[in-house]
């Protein structure tokens, strides 16, 4: 039975570049959202809803999604629960929080969280609440970090690069370490464009996926190689003269010792490291160099290395090594986030972590405390002194995203450690919670969203009321907050106040833009100038100049004599992260169950057939797959590809069984792509 159907604008929340305008249709009389498109509207956007995001109505009113209260009756893992009512839930979680932090102390206490939704409210604001009492402090470190860190020794802060918009200008684009048509998806008309006027387009990943198929070109590396690969093209720039003379000295500091190592690496030495032919090096090198306008865009694949941040450095000099920031369409896109000049001085209590708060109560703002790096989560809830003693997970599921799978379990399934999971989706991390609590979703919620991939502020009203007795993560901490007596006025912000707040700012790129304009329009553009060339005199450094110092090592990702194969463990196209992972249809999509590709030559090497079962083992675990036999990756490397559910593996393990906490070199980030392997064939 179809009732009205009413169109409702919303953004998507979900953790992408894109942050899509969509049109929801939403049935009136049952509350049943029955479709998402793209938002014609919207100039990224264009009118198209990724191969995910159509699906969204599926995730909205699935099965796993819980609907009230729950509370744990079963044993940790085992996903036993009674329902409960709210009032009875807040009260007893409360009371165990004050239990916590009498006996133990605040830092006894740590949120989990990362981009289950970017919206601002939902996804930055919450911290306030764990700021106010002074809990761990949970460093973000599981994507973004090492990128961010490589990025600000070059060019500064605030982070962005080129506008999206001004891809159809560039001549010559490098997709560097990103599988834009999976994970990036609305880029692709504005590449198709730059295609139309001229530009080649060069991937360089360590494997053949649909990015590949797209470009002109692929060049494939060994993994971890792209700081050897930079410096050869470098060497073949300088060795030709085509670097910008007048640019770097101008806008850049520290050449001469650049110079000096780009020097060292010739074309050959390259080939010997990266296993890229040195005549494709000296090529490519010269026509990016030529085209002047020319682009890199980038993403987080090769930053998830040990040397992660330092190869991220060495590819984002060849811009300005070539001067290329000076041309429309020219330079280097990493991120945009850092565009939106908001004033985020009360944003998730940033302000109580510069300690101008007397404590009072359980109101103990703490600027000293105590941090725990997301990327080791299995280590703080095993190791840590002293322990972890209560968890809040929100927006996110840190059994199947967290490296070191084996850990993050044992750490989760303690008896001693209380557990409260806020979510959409009864997900394995849920299972384990002693508290599961209904989360809205964002077509439930008002929200304000930034965007990591364009320069689009929007804005969302709730445009359903919420299934069950779902509640916004804010509303939980707030009703948490009241029941612990904290006065704080900034715990109990509306998505509006907290709007207006960040949106109370002279900067001249939000000129204009106020939340009765976003709410009438949805969403603006900031007023950054067009064509946008914020490199082409200097940088955002301190000292206002792109920074070659000092020369970022070269730190290769090398496999282990017992584990001779690296594991590369990108994104999905079907999935967001483990969003949407138990959609039947967006499961079968990605073919039912996740496969191993392995090159002919390694399949040959280590004795495993296409179709039948390998155990791929690392240094910390080992998981089932079944193997497809490709010419795909780089020999001596093998992928699968997305954070799938466990429950589709054969083996009910996720990849990450066999991923480190190792830390990369500059940001402290995650090295999803650098796990050292071995294959033992099954059947
Ligand atoms: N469909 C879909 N879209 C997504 C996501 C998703 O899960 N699914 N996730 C979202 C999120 S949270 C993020 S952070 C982004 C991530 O988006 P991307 O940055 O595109 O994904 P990455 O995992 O960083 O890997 C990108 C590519 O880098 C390659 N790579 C791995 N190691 C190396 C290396 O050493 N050198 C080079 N040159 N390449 C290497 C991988 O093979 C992969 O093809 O995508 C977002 N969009
Ligand atoms: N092996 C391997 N592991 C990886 C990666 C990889 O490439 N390889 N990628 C890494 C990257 S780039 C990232 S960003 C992380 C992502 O890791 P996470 O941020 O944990 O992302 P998701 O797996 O999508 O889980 C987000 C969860 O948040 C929930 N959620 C969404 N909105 C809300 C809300 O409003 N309230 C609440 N309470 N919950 C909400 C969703 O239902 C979902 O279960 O994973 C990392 N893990
Ligand atoms: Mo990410």
């Amino acid at each position: 039975m179809g009732g009205m159907l009413r169109q409702a604008r919303v953004t998507c929340p979900l953790d992408c570049p894109d942050a899509c305008s969509l049109l929801a249709s939403i049935d009136e009389a049952t509350h049943t959202l029955r479709k998402i498109e793209g938002d014609p509207r919207h100039p990224i956007t264009q009118g198209f809803a990724c191969v995910k995001t159509y699906r969204y109505p599926e995730r909205h009113h699935h099965p796993l999604r819980p609907l009230y209260p729950l509370r744990r009756v079963g044993k940790k893992g085992e996903g036993r629960f009674e329902r409960v009512g709210w009032e009875e839930a807040l009260d007893d979680i409360a009371q165990r929080l004050r239990q916590v932090i009498d006996q133990h102390g605040p830092e006894a206490v740590l949120p989990y969280h990362y981009a289950g939704t970017m919206g601002l409210h939902q996804y930055a604001h919450p911290l306030a609440f764990f700021r106010a009492i002074g809990a761990s402090e949970l460093d973000e470190t599981i994507c973004a970090t090492a990128g961010a860190a490589a990025w600000e020794a070059t060019y500064g802060a605030p982070r962005y690069g080129i506008d999206p918009e001004d891809v159809p200008k560039a001549r010559f684009i490098f997709l560097w370490g990103i599988n834009a048509l999976h994970t990036h998806t609305h880029l692709t008309p504005f590449l198709k464009a730059a295609r139309q006027n001229g530009a080649q387009i060069v991937h360089i990943d360590p494997y053949e996926n649909l990015t590949s198929r797209f470009a002109d070109e692929h060049v494939r590396l060994r993994p971890g190689s792209d700081g050897a690969l930079a410096y050869a093209m470098a060497h073949v720039i300088l060795r030709e003269g085509l670097h910008d003379e007048s640019y770097l000295e101008r806008a850049a500091q520290g050449f001469a010792e650049y110079r000096a190592v780009a020097e060292a690496w010739p074309p050959e030495r390259a080939e010997a490291v990266t296993g890229v032919p040195a005549a494709t090096i000296e090529r490519l090198a010269l026509a990016f160099a030529r085209a002047k306008a020319s682009l890199i865009r980038t993403s987080y694949g090769m930053t998830r290395h040990p040397g992660g941040a330092s190869a991220q450095r060495a590819v984002l000099l060849l811009p300005a090594l070539i001067g290329a920031w000076q041309y429309p369409g020219g330079g280097a896109l990493l991120t945009t986030s850092g565009a939106f000049p908001l004033n985020r001085t009360y944003l998730g209590g940033a302000h109580l972590l510069k300690g101008a708060h007397p404590p009072k109560g359980y109101f103990r703002p703490n600027p000293a405390v105590r941090h725990v790096n997301m990327t080791q989560l299995g280590t703080a809830l095993t190791r840590l002194e002293p322990p972890i003693r209560a968890l809040f997970v929100f927006n996110a599921n840190p059994l199947v995203v967290a490296p070191h799978t084996e850990r993050v379990r044992q750490g989760l399934a303690r008896e001693d450690l209380f557990t409260v999971v806020l979510e959409q989706a009864t997900t394995e991390t849920a299972l384990y919670a002693d508290y599961l609590l209904p989360a809205t979703t964002f077509l439930e919620h008002p929200d304000l969203y930034t965007a990591y991939g364009h320069f689009y502020l929007s804005w969302n009203e709730a445009v359903m009321p919420p299934q069950g007795q779902a509640r916004p993560n804010t509303w939980v901490f707030a009703e948490l907050a009241r029941r612990l007596g904290l006065e704080e006025p900034t715990l109990y912000w509306s998505a509006e106040e907290l709007a207006r707040s960040l949106l109370d700012s002279s900067h001249p790129w939000l000129e204009g833009i106020t939340l009765e304009r976003l709410k009438a329009e949805g969403f603006l553009r900031l007023n950054t100038p067009r064509p946008f060339l914020p490199f082409k005199d200097g940088a955002n450094t301190p000292s206002g100049k792109v920074r070659f110092d000092p020369p970022p090592p070269v730190i290769l990702t090398e496999p282990q004599a017992e584990f001779p194969l690296i594991l590369l463990t990108p994104p999905a196209k079907h999935f967001l992260n483990s969003t949407y992972g138990h959609i039947e249809r967006l499961v079968q999509g990605e073919g039912g169950e996740p496969v191993l590709l392995v090159h002919p030559q390694d399949a040959a090497a280590y004795g495993v057939q296409d179709g039948k079962r390998v155990r791929i083992r690392s240094p910390l675990g080992a998981v089932v797959r079944k193997v497809r036999v490709s010419p795909a990756p780089m020999p001596g490397t093998v992928v699968q590809e997305g954070t799938w559910w466990e429950a589709p593996a054969p083996d009910g393990k996720g990849i990450n069984w066999l991923t480190s906490e190792q830390l990369t070199d500059m940001g402290a980030g995650s090295t999803f792509h650098a796990n050292p392997v071995r294959l033992e064939a099954l059947d």
